[in-house]
């Protein structure tokens, strides 16, 4: 049986159409209207941290100006650009960590947010030597969020999650002291190291710009994960739908988009009131269909099964249907845009967040103190506006797919231990996923994550290359808008195991997994930390020897950079499908594509055509193979 896949993302055609005979500007149009693009931004050469500036420097050696006017070199202003990028990514997750933290704290299981996941919260409580003698759950729950927010603070000492990386990790971590402090010691660190006149060594400002983001890796992203699995449940495998086609036409749609899932998982709760279901019959909808975009709709999907409209590119083709009452954002990748665009149409564009006021939305101030009562108002506006839907605007692509979502590490290992059945010693471990990658049925395995961007076609990228990477045995983990991407093109179900290798097709069947795993929101890349550790500490090894790799074909955000350094400062090799703002310094693209790899083991890889960087991932993965003598 052939499964056919998308080769890219098509629903958007035709919207795109539409949009031209709604008036409704997108992200192409103020693409053609931008022109071309900076020259000297794009090679990362264009300084403004000080007000002698800008300096921008020539790109041609012995031509132009060589120095800035403080006397910063090419190599000194891309490294200090791509460490303030790093630094803004490591706050945005990290931040978005402290909210969930302060949600526990207030954890009551008689109030709004209880504790779901008693048994997670009682495991990292043993892991943080917290004493829980004698103490209620919530007790626990406030001691343990006291604690996580101590990481962001703490005067001495350095991340409490380092230990779940291998040992050989953690020593070098200690040797090239950039072992991660206080979460927010390392943000400000690296913003008082670029400021003008501080560091100029661009090899000790990436250094600086490694430890930064094992704060976010180790730190904010981990903290935000586990603490949001014990709120609001570790995911477990469900099935979705993914892409335009799962707005209907005859229900009150209500778009969630952004991050936070304590946001989030309260419009999913107030969503299931009967009264206010009631109310959405009585305005003549069949109901209330929530639907989820970029990392939040990846939060709900994993815990909820919500379905997932798309992914960051579609966010204007979503409010383009004409068919949404309202959209719905907290923080994080939401297009300014958006708030002129719902104008068009009769959609409600409500911001929550006092960290993301946006202009033009309509801003209702969502605080965790009365959190179902804000989210239960918010949808009551939604169903209002349902009667504002002018039909003869309404056009909903009709394309969708299947997808099995929700693998969080715990879920996996337990897929693992059904097919070893009973062999007490492998029980409850990655044991038998690192067998199949010792004997080969599996070659090696990829975490696929990140965004979208205009410089490439919408999700070509990513499905290309993941499609190369099963067909020769590579087994896929995906996070964030990289997870959308291959749940819209079929690569989520049981059926794209037609499209693997001999090897990852057998597995597929016989554990009952997708050959493309969504394992969460891109804060949940931690959980691609923890089971790569996880395999390589049940081998005796460290990451950098593993045959897996990190890779985001489409990305675009400080997050995402922040996401790639700490990626290759664990020892796990990254391939970019986009190049970053650096190579105006020959210096510096050498020390993150060749030379870091000497200190941690692992480098960065810049490719921008799929098929050719899939080439390079396999030839990379042979190597390891090898070198193992596996
Ligand atoms: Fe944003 Fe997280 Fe990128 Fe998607 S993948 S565009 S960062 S939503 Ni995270
Ligand atoms: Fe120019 Fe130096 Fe100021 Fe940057 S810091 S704007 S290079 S003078």
């Amino acid at each position: 049986m052939s499964h056919e896949v998308l080769e890219f993302d098509v629903s958007s055609n035709v919207l795109l159409e539409k949009a031209k005979k709604d008036g409704a500007e997108t992200i192409w149009d103020r693409q053609i209207a931008m022109k071309a693009k900076c020259g000297f931004g794009d090679k990362g050469l264009c300084c403004r941290i000080c007000a002698m500036g800008p300096c921008r420097i020539s790109p041609v050696e012995g031509k132009g100006a060589q120095r800035g006017l403080c006397g910063a070199t090419a190599d000194t202003i891309a490294a200090r650009n791509f460490a303030r990028m790093v630094a803004a990514g490591t706050a945005a997750h990290s931040d978005h960590a402290r909210d969930i933290a302060h949600v526990m704290h207030m954890a009551n299981k008689d109030g709004n947010y209880k504790v779901k996941d008693v048994g997670k919260l009682m495991k990292l409580a043993a892991e943080w030597k917290l004493d829980t003698e004698g103490k209620d759950t919530d007790e626990i729950a406030h001691e343990l969020a006291e604690k996580a927010l101590m990481e962001f603070g703490k005067p001495f000492g350095v991340q409490n999650f380092l230990t779940r990386a291998p040992k050989q990790r953690q020593q070098i971590w200690k040797d090239l002291k950039i072992e991660p402090r206080a979460i927010d010691r390392e943000v400000v660190s690296l913003m008082h190291s670029t400021h003008i006149g501080c560091a100029s060594d661009a090899e000790s400002i990436f250094e600086m710009s490694m430890r930064t983001s094992l704060a976010d890796g180790w730190g904010g992203s981990m903290i935000g994960t586990e603490f949001s699995d014990i709120m609001f449940g570790t995911p477990t495998a469900r099935g979705t739908e993914a892409n335009l086609g799962v707005i209907e036409e005859n229900m009150v749609n209500i778009l969630l988009h952004g991050h936070d899932p304590s946001f989030s998982e309260m419009v999913v709760l107030a969503a299931e009131v009967p009264e206010l279901i009631q109310l959405a019959k009585e305005v003549g909808a069949d109901g209330i269909n929530l639907v989820g975009m970029c990392c939040t709709g990846n939060e709900v999907t994993m815990r909820h099964g919500v379905k997932i409209a798309g992914n960051f590119y579609q966010q204007e083709m979503a409010i383009l249907t004409g068919a949404l009452e309202a959209v719905m954002v907290d923080v994080q990748c939401i297009f300014p845009a958006l708030a002129r665009l719902s104008d068009c149409y009769h959609t409600k564009f409500i911001s929550t967040s006092p960290k993301a006021k946006i202009t033009g939305s309509t801003y209702i101030e969502f605080n965790e103190e009365h959190a179902l009562e804000t989210c239960t108002q918010i949808i009551r506006e939604a169903i209002m506006n349902f009667k504002n839907r002018d039909s003869s605007k309404v056009l909903i692509p009709q394309i969708k797919s299947k997808a099995i979502v929700g693998y969080s590490v715990e879920t996996v290992i337990q897929h693992l231990d059904k097919v070893v059945n009973s062999q007490t010693d492998v029980f409850n471990t990655v044991k038998p996923l690192s067998d199949v990658i010792w004997a080969g049925v599996i070659r090696g395995a990829a975490g696929v994550v990140g965004c979208n961007n205009p410089q490439v076609k919408h999700d070509k990228s990513h499905i290309t290359l993941i499609k190369e990477l099963i067909k020769n045995d590579v087994i896929v983990v995906a996070t964030g808008c990289a997870a959308q991407a291959a749940a819209k093109a079929g690569l989520m179900t049981m059926e794209a195991k037609e499209l693997c290798g001999r090897g990852l097709k057998e597995v597929c069947e016989r554990v009952g997994i997708p050959p493309v795993l969504h394992m969460g929101s891109c804060v949940d890349i931690s959980r691609i930390l923890d089971l790569v550790s996880r395999v390589a500490i049940e081998r005796g090894l460290d990451n950098s020897n593993l045959p897996v790799v990190g890779v985001a074909p489409e990305w675009m955000s400080e997050k995402a950079v922040a996401i790639g350094t700490y990626v290759i400062s664990s020892g796990i090799d990254t391939f970019l499908g986009i190049t970053p703002q650096i190579t105006g310094s020959e210096m510096f693209t050498n020390l993150l594509t060749d030379k870091i790899e000497e200190k941690v083991g692992a480098k960065f890889f810049f490719e921008e055509d799929p098929i050719i960087c899939a080439q390079k991932i396999m030839d990379r993965i042979e190597e390891k193979r090898d070198r193992l003598g596996i």
